[in-house]
């Protein structure tokens, strides 16, 4: 009896990983996983973490990340990539590097969202200070979307967004720095009672409001949204079309985060598996 199945559509996540399980490349392959796709990871980084936070950062030196983008391209192929934490310029240089040469990015045809994370939501550092620059300059003319929230917007472009039109107004000038589409993610705008995202193209502004749950087990949030649009532009989706998909997934995984430990628990695609 033969068995098995089709060869179902291919993700990538380029991040660090978590050893808490919470964030980073576990929270990615769980929400690939959780979206029906094969999930494929080239770590960046190896922190030592768990639900208190981070206590030690390995990095993985920078020819053996590019490698590993070019193991699975060259064999399994690719159908969308995501990056998470990025460690350092030299990684990012090299990350450029791989991507361009296996067709990864905008102006090859598998579609890349970058989510520029900077710190873990404890405050610790995931990015050496001097990488933003690279960040911007490297992975942002190569992004098909970009996902930042408030703290990212700062740190990236200056700008203190507190209000829809503060908002605006870094979308205009993130998508001047080359990605093709910009997500702001507002959720950290705490005096909103919703929870406001905007897309951009270089056009168009799109809102996208949902209700702020109230909980404090977000982490790996950020992953969480990122990972599910991925999975959808793997499928096929176009980026407006994915993004809403994120919404909604993001929406029904913090509805379903749950504690761990002594300090923050995680966001959770769990409840792909109730009746
Ligand atoms: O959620 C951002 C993030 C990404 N990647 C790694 C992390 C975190 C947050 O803690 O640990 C490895």
């Amino acid at each position: 009896m033969s068995t098995g199945r089709p060869t179902p559509k291919r993700a990538l996540t380029i991040a660090g990983s978590d050893s808490g399980g919470g964030a980073g490349q576990q929270a990615d392959l769980r929400t690939f996983f959780a979206n029906g796709v094969h999930g494929m990871s080239a770590i960046t980084a190896v922190t030592v973490q768990n639900s208190v936070g981070v206590s030690g950062v390995v990095e993985i030196p920078p020819d053996k990340v590019a490698a590993q983008i070019h193991a699975v391209a060259s064999d399994i192929g690719v159908d969308a990539a995501k990056t998470g934490m990025l460690a350092s310029a030299d990684i990012i240089t090299a990350i450029a590097k791989a991507v361009d040469e296996v067709g990864i990015g905008r102006d090859g045809s598998t579609p890349l969202v970058v989510d520029p994370v900077a710190a873990s939501m404890h405050g610790d550092p995931l990015l050496r200070e001097e990488a933003m620059e690279a960040i911007r300059s490297l992975m942002f003319p190569r992004a098909t979307l970009v996902t930042p929230n408030l703290d990212e917007v700062r740190l990236l472009v200056g700008i203190d967004v507190r209000t829809h039109d503060q908002q605006r107004e870094a979308a205009k000038v993130l998508h001047e720095l080359g990605p093709q589409w910009v997500l702001v993610k507002g959720g950290h705008m705490r005096d909103d009672p919703e929870c406001t995202d905007l897309l951009y193209d270089g056009n168009t502004f799109t809102e996208l409001t949902g209700p702020r749950y109230d909980t404090t087990n977000t982490h790996g949030g950020g992953d969480t949204l990122a990972a599910s649009i991925t999975s959808a532009l793997a499928k096929g989706a176009s980026v407006p079309e994915a993004v809403r998909h994120g919404k909604w997934f993001i929406g029904r995984s913090v509805q379903a985060s749950y504690p761990l430990g002594s300090g923050t628990g995680p966001v959770s695609p769990l409840w792909v598996l109730d009746d």
